[in-house]
């Protein structure tokens, strides 16, 4: 209940944080994607995941509220990054289904200048179980105005390749699960494998994230993965930390 009612006041008293985490592209070691992730510095209980705030944002109905904070905050960085460098947004269930997020998104960019063509947003399948849904449309237009749709924590949950039947993808997240182990399992091996050709067949980028050792690199290479993700590049950064690094992309 403590979380509750701060909820409700965290982004008034400026209390949320967002950091970056960058996606490097595997063939040029370059910066190519920044994904926001938010961060709740509570004032008695310290810093509380989304794992733990998102589910009750949404429950409580200040989940449109925070996301029009982070879009308007991450678009805002990111119009200060080079060209070649996409910003990534989570986006939850409920704000896709709300119908604000388009005008939510178009003034973010008209606001900062960012070129649509260079956010993306991440939703998991759950987004998808209902065919042919409202949200679908609403996503189909944000896309056709340039943005670009990702598939994150693929492999997990309802997965079901149904959904990269009837709709057009940009790019898919391989769950990072199956990259835990994929040293010593044939069976992780196999899948990444198998997912990155389907990817590449249906003409999307495929991103491994949960990189944390230098063999996990090499298999994520191997298996023909475009971009990879994790705490072995980069954690989580700050805005300015960010910022610095993708002006010295080299
Ligand atoms: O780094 P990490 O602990 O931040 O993220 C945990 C989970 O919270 C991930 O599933 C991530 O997608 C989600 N998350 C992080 N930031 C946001 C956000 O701004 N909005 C939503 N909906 N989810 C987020
Ligand atoms: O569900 P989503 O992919 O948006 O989740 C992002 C989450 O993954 C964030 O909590 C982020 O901090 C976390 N994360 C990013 N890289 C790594 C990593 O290499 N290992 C682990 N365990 N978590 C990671
Ligand atoms: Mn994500
Ligand atoms: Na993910």
């Amino acid at each position: 209940h403590e979380i509750e009612t701060g909820l409700r006041r965290a982004v008034a008293n400026d209390e949320l944080v967002l950091k970056f985490q960058p996606i490097f592209e595997v063939k040029s070691g370059r910066i190519v994607i920044c994904e926001a992730l938010l961060r709740w510095n509570h004032p008695t209980l310290g810093q509380i995941s989304p794992v733990e705030f998102i589910p009750l944002a949404e429950s409580t109905g200040t989940i449109e509220e925070i996301t029009h904070w982070t879009i308007d905050r991450a678009c805002e960085a990111a119009a200060h990054w080079p060209e070649d460098v996409r910003l990534a947004i989570n986006i939850s269930l409920a704000v896709l289904n709300s119908g604000a997020l388009p005008t939510a998104v178009i003034e973010a960019l008209v606001k900062t200048g960012l070129s649509a063509r260079r956010l993306e947003l991440e939703m998991t399948e759950s987004v998808f179980l209902d065919d042919d849904s409202h949200t679908q449309h609403m996503l189909k237009a944000l896309q056709q105005i340039g943005l670009r749709m990702v598939l994150d924590d693929f492999g997990t949950g309802y997965s079901s390749l149904s959904y990269l039947r009837s709709y057009r993808f940009d790019s898919i997240k391989i769950d990072r699960s199956f990259m835990t182990g994929i040293a010593t399992s044939r069976e992780d091996q196999a899948i990444v494998r198998a997912v990155t050709l389907m990817a590449e067949a249906l003409d999307m980028e495929i991103v491994a994230e949960g990189i944390e050792t230098h063999e996990q690199l090499d298999y994520a290479r191997d298996a023909g993965i475009h971009n990879v993700q994790g705490f072995l590049m980069s954690e989580p950064q700050s805005v300015a930390v960010m910022t610095d690094m993708v002006l010295r992309n080299v």
